[in-house]
């Protein structure tokens, strides 16, 4: 909220569903944010490693998609070397492929044949997540989970199962292979302490409509 990247409003997402709030991770983009986000991905990557539910095996790549998910893969590999001395890769795409010099669309670690963790900003109807995961798998990468900074807590595409769920199933791996730093009912809760009424009423509407109905 201080930093602008929550806001109010009227909303229209890349699914088309019109929302009354907006997360815009790309304005955490100072060096005191980023290394708060960064502790907060590493720590959400090394405690799921101590949990029989939730726990991502072994992983070489964090893979940031662009553009936003750059900055988070970079400073959480570094964060993990630093605060839990692990080494580990640091990958991303390009939106247009790269025809001269190097070329290709990848740029940094290799993640062909290795265990790869995609960290990213925004789940919706994971859309986004999907095309990220199918390039990954494209490139002879193996998908061991993602980390987001916001799960919405949405249904996914086909308007029924939950849109964690259904990136989940794509994994394959069995359940908690996606895991979050914020969900939806965090800024619900956050609003409430707040006192923030009218954004509260426009908030459970759109959880009404696209929510998890669990
Ligand atoms: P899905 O592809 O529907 O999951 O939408 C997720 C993507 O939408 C994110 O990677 C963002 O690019 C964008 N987005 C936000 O950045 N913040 C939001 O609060 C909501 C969205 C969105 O369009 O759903």
């Amino acid at each position: 909220m201080q930093l602008g990247a929550l806001k109010f409003g009227t909303f229209t997402l890349k699914s088309g569903r019109l929302s009354p709030y907006f997360f815009n991770a790309g304005l955490l983009c100072s060096g005191p944010i980023l290394y708060t986000v960064a502790q907060a991905y590493a720590l959400i990557l090394t405690t799921s490693t101590d949990t029989t539910t939730s726990s991502f095996p072994h992983f070489d790549v964090l893979f940031g998609p662009a553009y936003k998910g750059i900055s988070f893969a970079s400073t959480t590999s570094l964060v993990l070397h630093t605060h839990h001395n692990l080494t580990v890769g640091f990958a991303h795409d390009r939106k247009e492929a790269k025809d001269h010099g190097e070329g290709g669309i990848l740029v940094g670690a290799t993640i062909r044949d290795k265990n790869i963790i995609i960290l990213d900003d925004v789940m919706t109807s994971g859309k986004a997540v999907r095309g990220s995961i199918d390039l990954v798998t494209r490139e002879g990468g193996k998908m061991v989970g993602v980390v987001q900074m916001l799960d919405r807590e949405e249904v996914g595409a086909d308007g029924t199962s939950s849109t964690v769920k259904e990136v989940e199933s794509i994994i394959g791996e069995g359940p908690g292979r996606v895991q979050s730093i914020l969900r939806m009912r965090d800024l619900i809760q956050w609003l409430e302490k707040n006192g923030r009424s009218q954004e509260l009423v426009a908030m459970k509407e759109y959880e009404e409509k696209y929510g998890l109905k669990t």
